[in-house]
């Protein structure tokens, strides 16, 4: 048992006062909070947005406020223990659903907080990175890192939602977060994911320079479904069929700040995460999934999008027992680790 310390109370009034007037502070009526014993005080409440149910408001949006009113049309995923206000899903993670309409264009412009696309439903939209046009279809995951160029585009013909993960509340804390707009991009030939197509090749550097701090930009959906299929079916006794999204030049995480991965869950399959340290976001691309953390359960289905903060265990429960389930998650790792917090328990 910690020793109790002494309150603020516990001190002469004129002697705060003369404290105050110099801004400072004494640490010790404070110690106990800022560094709890054992267990870091959490303010992410475990949080499930239905996407059924922000569908119609998000839609509703797109009838209520043109594109060029928005600039980006999106409703926030914000976690009530951080205050909605605040747009955190977690401390590191933002969390969004955008709304794109057929000949809707987003304009163009690149800032210093890293985004990540998930794209929920509806095909023709397209994103162009860094002059790479890259379409957009259901499952793929499409990277926007810091200070890269970037605008959205839609050719087809129904409404196109995404999933944007941003690591904003970090660097927003950090007084590092801007935006500079700019110029229509031009479309420049070739694409990273037919450049750095199959795991194991990659184009030779002495023929294929790249001058690229992020070689790929798009990971195909039914690439990573089918990786998660083969490494299903080729050991067939591996609890965790996950795949982590890599830079395929440096098998780093593909963004410095946050963690992206694919995890399929075979039928009727329960897997226990251990509690570690980054809180997570869980997104279910395909199937039915019950994700269980402290005294809550969030039944998935698709499109659903949960989280759930760190230094608990999380427990996910396929509940088909015919079909795999197939689930998208992002968390803070790559951040705790660089910052030397890491921890699993
Ligand atoms: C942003 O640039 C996009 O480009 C989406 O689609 C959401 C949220 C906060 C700050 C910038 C986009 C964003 C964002």
């Amino acid at each position: 048992m910690s020793q109790e310390l002494g309150r603020l109370e516990d001190l002469p009034q004129d002697y705060r006062d003369d404290l105050k007037a110099l801004n400072l502070v004494p640490l010790w009526p404070s110690l106990r909070a800022v560094l709890p014993p054992r267990v870091p005080t959490r303010a992410t409440l475990a949080t499930h947005w239905p996407y059924a149910s922000l569908k119609p408001l998000l839609l509703k949006a797109g009838e209520l406020t043109p594109i060029e009113k928005a600039e980006r049309r999106v409703l926030v995923l914000a976690n009530p223990g951080h205050g909605l206000e605040n747009m955190k899903a977690s401390p590191a993670m933002y969390l969004g659903m955008q709304l794109l309409l057929p000949g809707e264009w987003a304009p163009s412009h690149r800032h210093t907080p890293n985004a990540v696309r998930m794209i929920v439903e509806g095909e023709g939209a397209y994103t162009t990175v860094d002059g790479e046009k890259c379409p957009m279809s259901r499952g793929d995951l499409i990277l926007t890192p810091t200070g890269l160029w970037h605008e959205h585009g839609h050719d087809g013909k129904d409404p196109v939602v995404w999933l944007d993960v941003l690591d904003l509340p970090l660097v927003y804390y950090m007084e590092a977060s801007y935006h500079v707009d700019g110029a229509r991009q031009t479309v420049k030939q070739g694409s990273g994911d037919r450049a750095w197509t199959r795991a194991g090749v990659v184009p030779t550097t002495m023929f294929h320079r790249s001058d690229k701090r992020y070689p790929m930009l798009r990971y195909p959906w039914v690439d990573t479904r089918a990786a998660l299929v083969a490494m299903a079916a080729n050991e067939p006794d591996l609890d965790c069929v996950q795949v982590t999204y890599v830079n395929p030049e440096t098998g780093d995480d593909a963004e410095n700040i946050l963690g992206f991965y694919a995890l399929m869950l075979k039928p009727g399959q329960t897997l226990s995460l251990p509690a570690r340290s980054p809180s997570q976001v869980f997104h279910l691309i395909e199937g039915a999934v019950d994700v269980a953390v402290l005294d809550k359960t969030f039944p998935l289905v698709e499109a659903d999008t949960c989280c759930t903060p760190g230094y608990e265990a999380v427990t996910l429960k396929n509940r088909s027992a015919e079909e795999p389930a197939f689930v998208f998650i992002a968390d803070e790792s790559p951040l705790h680790r660089k910052l030397g917090v890491y921890e699993t328990r």
